[in-house]
This record gives C-alpha cells, sequence and structure tokens, in this order.
C-alpha cells in the first residue's frame, strides 16, 4: 500500500513529508493505521545525529496509538480492529529475558530492531522510487502505517482516547513505570526528581500514586513549577538558585537525604548529584536519563558503601503487553493525569513544527494526529 509519512532522510536535517510504499505483514506481524503520534527526546537525539546508532533515511517515531488492520501468517493474539499501542521495548514472553522476572528487557528482536530491519531481516518501507527506508525502535509511528512484530504491541482498551494514549508509549510509562517497577516506592518515602520534562513529570505523578510524602523536584527552568506542583510536587528546587552545595542543600532538604532519587535530565553531573543525595545507609538512586554518546558517571565508591545504591531503568521496567493495558486503565480511571501534559497538538505535515517547540523547551509533549 501507499501511506503517507516523515522521513528522516540525514542526520540534522528537517523531516521530509512524502509518501511512501509500506509491504503488508510478513509471517509474525501486523499492519496498523497510527492514529496519533507524540513526539520524544529521543526522536530528537537520533534526528540530530548525537545518536550513534542513528540510521538513515529512516523513518522514526516510537509513541503512538492506532488500529489494527491486517494480521500476517501466525499471528493469534491480535485481530483486525483491536486498538493498539506499538512498544519499543517488545514481551515475547519466551526468551531468557522474558522468563526472568528481573528485567523487562526481552532480547526476542534486538539485533534487527537495532538494524531498523523487520525480524526476518528487511525493512517493509520503500521510498517511491524504490530505495529501501529503515524502521525505528520496531515502531515507526511517524508514518500513518506502520508494520509490527506481534510481539511489539499492546492491545488496549477501545475507549480509551489516541491522542492521550500515545504518551503511554514512552513517556508516561517510562516515568511512572520507574517509580512502581523499577523503584518500587513505599507509602511515606522521601523523593527527589531531577528535571521536571516529559518524563520528570511522570515520575512524579507515580510518586504520588505511590503515596510519596515528599516529592521534590530539580530544574534549572522556573517555568516547571507550576505544572509539577499540578503533578504532585511538594518543594521546588532551582540549582541556580540555591546559593550553596546542592547536594548538602537537598540532603538537610529531606532531613538526611531522600529514600529514592530519579534523574530525568541525561546529565551525568546530574547523576551524581542524584546518587549523593540519597539517603546513607539505604537511598536508591535510578537513571531514566540518556547521556551522550561515550559519556561516563563517577562518584566515590565510599558513597556506595555506605549503603547508597545505583541503578537504571529502561521503559520503566515494565513488560509492554501486560503492563502498558494496566497503565491505559489507570488514565481512564483518573488514577494518572495526561491530559494537560499534552500541549501542542499538530498534522504530520506540522510535525517538524513540534520539534521546534521541543527545542525551545516551550512544549512538554506535541501529539500529531492523523
Ligand atoms: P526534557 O528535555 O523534556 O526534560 C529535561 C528537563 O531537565 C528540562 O526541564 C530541563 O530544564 C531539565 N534540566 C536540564 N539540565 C538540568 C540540570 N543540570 N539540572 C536540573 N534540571 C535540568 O526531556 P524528557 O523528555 O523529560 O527526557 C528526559 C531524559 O529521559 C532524556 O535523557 C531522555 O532521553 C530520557 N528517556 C529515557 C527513557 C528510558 O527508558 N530510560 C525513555 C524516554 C526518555
Ligand atoms: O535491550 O539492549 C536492549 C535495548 C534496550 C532499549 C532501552 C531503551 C531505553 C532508553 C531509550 C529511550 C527510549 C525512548
Ligand atoms: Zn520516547
Ligand atoms: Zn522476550
Amino acid at each position: 500500500m501507499r501511506t503517507k509519512a516523515a522521513v528522516a532522510t540525514a542526520a540534522g536535517k528537517p523531516l521530509e513529508i512524502m509518501d511512501v510504499n509500506l509491504d503488508g505483514p510478513r509471517a509474525g506481524e501486523v499492519l496498523i493505521e497510527v492514529k496519533a503520534t507524540g513526539i520524544c527526546h529521543t526522536d530528537e537525539f537520533t534526528l540530530s545525529g548525537a545518536d550513534p546508532e542513528g540510521l538513515f533515511p529512516a523513518i522514526l517515531g516510537h509513541e503512538g496509538a492506532g488500529v489494527v488492520m491486517e494480521v500476517g501468517e501466525g499471528v493469534t493474539s491480535l485481530k483486525p480492529g483491536d486498538h493498539v499501542i506499538p512498544l519499543y521495548t517488545p514481551e515475547c514472553r519466551e526468551c531468557e529475558y522474558c522468563l526472568n522476572p528481573k528485567t523487562n528487557l526481552c532480547q526476542s528482536i534486538r539485533t534487527t530492531q537495532g538494524a531498523g530491519k523487520m525480524p526476518d531481516g528487511t525493512s517493509r518501507f520503500t521510498t517511491l522510487d524504490g530505495e529501501e527506508i529503515l524502521h525505528y525502535m520496531g515502531c515507526s509511528t511517524f508514518s500513518n502505517h506502520t508494520v509490527l512484530p506481534e510481539i511489539a504491541l499492546a492491545k488496549v482498551r477501545e475507549d480509551a482516547p489516541f491522542d492521550k494514549i500515545c504518551y503511554i508509549g514512552c513517556g508516561v510509562t517510562t516515568g511512572v513505570g520507574a517509580v512502581i517497577n523499577t523503584a518500587k516506592v513505599e507509602i511515606g518515602s522521601r523523593a527527589i526528581v531531577f528535571g521536571l520534562g516529559g518524563i520528570g513529570l511522570n515520575v512524579i505523578q507515580g510518586l504520588r500514586l505511590a503515596g510519596a510524602d515528599q516529592i521534590v523536584g530539580v530544574d534549572l527552568n522556573n517555568s516547571k513549577k507550576e505544572m509539577a506542583e499540578r503533578f504532585g510536587m511538594t518543594d521546588f528546587v532551582n540549582p541556580t538558585e540555591v546559593g550553596e552545595d546542592l547536594v548538602p542543600y537537598l540532603v538537610n532538604l529531606t532531613k538526611g537525604g531522600a529514600d529514592y532519587t530519579f534523574d530525568a535530565t541525561g546529565n551525568v553531573n546530574v547523576m551524581r548529584t542524584a546518587l549523593e543525595s540519597a539517603h546513607k545507609g539505604w537511598g536508591e538512586s535510578i537513571i531514566i536519563g540518556v547521556a551522550p554518546a561515550g559519556a561516563e558517571i563517577s562518584t566515590r565508591p565510599f558513597q556506595l558503601v555506605t549503603g547508597r545504591s545505583w541503578r537504571g531503568t529502561a521503559f520503566g521496567g515494565a513488560r509492554g503487553r501486560t503492563d502498558v493495558p494496566k497503565i491505559v486503565d489507570w488514565y481512564m480511571e483518573g488514577k494518572i493525569e495526561i491530559d494537560p501534559m499534552i500541549t501542542h497538538t499538530m498534522g504530520l505535515d506540522q510535525i517538524n513544527e513540534g520539534f521546534d517547540l521541543m527545542h525551545k523547551g516551550e512544549s512538554i509533549r506535541s501529539v500529531v494526529l492523523y
């Protein structure tokens, strides 16, 4: 079939809106119509050329929601008409990783997904001239139609609005899941969240859901304060206005250090501050932010000897086919909020404006509606 897509032709260039060819689903694959997709920082990271694994030409986008149109041979868990959210972290339920309750990092299609291909090693997308276009994170939601492996689709309830639940495909699940699945925050905890963007706000609402008593938000940008308070932040700290070293300031503010700290900036210096402002003896620091290629973290090992621990999380530790439908339920039941975080919507033709809004720090989430 022919469909309309925003194609990343080369690093550092705006996306080009064009018609492309899309082959139908092969065995174990599913064709979906994408109804809405968020624009995430990871798309920008790849488009900018900063992602060492970025491949071009490709159709980016990994935060979508849509409807199944056709299923390939052997697909049993989905049928045309089902509402779905694409998963950049699939869940095959069979590999060594899926069978280990300690991780959500299904490895069954890792190699081909990283190479921009479907599991059989080929792409379904070509230009109208027949040139191959690569998939991205196994999702390619910046196309009105896309093909994914069955194991990379979460089936969700049909009354949930696409323009909101697309955000559960990355930002919401990453932030809320970091609290619930990775840190397993207890009622009454004290926590610090570094970075109050699209991920950090979801960490904050995850902390509220978990019953944290103190939720400190740290950001260089004072304009982030109001929205973070709306989602449950109890204290705001702008490091440039503290007038003393940040770690002792935060340790004092949290009465000895936080039970849990989260980095949602991707800055390795902030990651160190997050670790060192966790409570001596038991504080846990969770890295969510993705640092630039080649960046390294450091601290004095005595920080760990004295009981702090340093961990990371991808996709909020969520097993997508199992957990994403539950997060959609939480949204529909009012346990979590999404609507205020969708600050801008646009058509596919305006998608580059969504990237501009992100660069200027004016949006939390821009969502493309097809
Ligand atoms: P964002 O740009 O919307 O938010 C980052 C926030 O950090 C901004 O508000 C900015 O003002 C603030 N900030 C920057 N430097 C700071 C500093 N030194 N001190 C305090 N605040 C600072 O980004 P986002 O969409 O929220 O993503 C955050 C990070 O999470 C990115 O690195 C992204 O790649 C990563 N991410 C990780 C996963 C995962 O599964 N681990 C998934 C999605 C995104
Ligand atoms: O199994 O090695 C692997 C791949 C893990 C991918 C995790 C990606 C998480 C961070 C990227 C940001 C996603 C938007
Ligand atoms: Zn993302
Ligand atoms: Zn698996």
